[in-house]
């Protein structure tokens, strides 16, 4: 499903984030920028060692930052590297709001118009799916009522019961 906010399309996909031919895919990533499991492992095993190289030069962020690299082999042309909090360490909510804002202001101080997100934080790190479901959603509509060129904001969730969490937040 989609809904479209001023010049945005916000869009839900159910599938694998690596697959996506956005211009950016979002890496639900760590502050030392080691690609792990989950996204970030997918991320590495289909993009090549590139990325991790680009990460290790750049050294590191911190919790709610996002940083671009190249996508390397992957059909999207660059990686958006944003932190997500682990549950558990305080001020989750912020923390995931400003990695999910700090995102789409990065797509567009690179002139991107398309970027896709997976659900940060809701794998390894613990945050409940529903709370990231209303957080990340609310924080790319309010970005959307602002100036900005994305045409094309995509959610990748990677199972049905993750989609329909989101699908329930958008539709209302
Ligand atoms: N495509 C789309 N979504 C996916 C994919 C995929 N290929 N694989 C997993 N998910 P996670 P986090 C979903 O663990 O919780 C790594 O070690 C998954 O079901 O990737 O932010 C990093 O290096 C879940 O809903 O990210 C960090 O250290 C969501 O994506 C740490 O994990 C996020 O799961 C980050 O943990």
């Amino acid at each position: 499903m989609e809904v479209k906010i001023k010049n945005t399309v916000i869009r839900l996909v159910l599938g694998d984030i690596t697959e996506q031919d956005t211009d950016a895919i979002v890496n639900a990533a760590n502050a030392a920028l080691q690609l792990g499991g989950g996204v970030a492992g997918a991320i590495r095993r289909k993009g090549g060692p590139s990325i991790q190289e680009e990460c290790d030069r750049i050294g590191g962020t911190h919790v709610g930052g996002a940083v671009i690299t190249t996508g390397g082999n992957l059909k999207a042309k660059y990686v958006i590297h944003a932190v997500g909090p682990r549950m558990g360490e305080g001020d989750e909510d912020r923390k995931l709001a400003d990695a999910t804002i700090n995102s789409l202001k990065l797509a567009d101080e690179n002139n991107l118009t398309s970027i896709t997100f997976p659900a940060i934080s809701t794998g390894i790190f613990g945050y409940p799916l529903e709370r990231c479901a209303a957080l990340m959603l609310r924080s790319a509509r309010e970005y959307c009522e602002r100036n900005t060129r994305l045409k094309l904001i995509v959610f990748c969730l990677y199972d049905q019961s993750a989609y329909n969490e989101f699908e329930k937040v958008l539709q209302n």
